[in-house]
């Protein structure tokens, strides 16, 4: 390749990224007018795709109190939470994929308890925790904690099936 063509190529590439970092920013905007809602109930395939709700990080007890154990396969129990979940999340069927991901402007983590074990994760994307992969039919308990102590902050968390 001539290093015009290179130039050329890699100036595409830029533009590409660009484009989605526009679109990202777009998708944060919509998902902080998401009504805040406990608990969700999700059939397959569900709308609107992804499923925005928000709610306050942070609380009292550790991550690792809630959660059971310090690590999980999917990350580190790290953070403080409420003794109660944020939110519950019941699947009426398996989904071979599913993505949750919680968007917020400071370092948030999250756990996970539900059919088949416990799951918690730190830094998905950039500070924010997200999980991904199959999950079985069920009900299952969603804690949003802050990394750390005394901090409370704003969040969005998403759930989709898109890749
Ligand atoms: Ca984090």
């Amino acid at each position: 390749m001539s290093k015009t063509s290179l130039n050329r190529g890699i100036r595409l590439s830029l533009t590409i990224v660009a484009f989605c970092v526009t679109s990202a920013t777009n998708t944060i905007t919509n998902a902080q007018e998401a009504p805040i809602f406990g608990d969700v109930t999700v059939n397959h395939p569900f709308s609107p795709d992804p499923l925005s709700v928000r709610g306050m990080s942070g609380g009292s007890v550790s991550g690792s109190k809630v959660a059971g154990r310090r690590e999980t396969v999917t990350g580190p129990c790290d953070g403080f939470v409420d003794e109660a979940p944020d939110h519950t999340l019941a699947l009426t069927t398996k989904f071979d994929y599913l993505k949750l991901q919680v968007q917020s402007p400071q370092d948030v983590t999250m756990i996970v308890k539900g059919p088949g074990g416990t799951w918690c994760n730190d830094d998905f994307d950039g500070k924010n925790p997200g999980m991904s992969g199959e999950w079985l039919p069920g009900n299952y308990q969603i804690w949003v904690g802050s990394y750390d102590k005394g901090q409370y902050y704003p969040y969005t968390l998403k759930i989709t099936e898109v890749k």
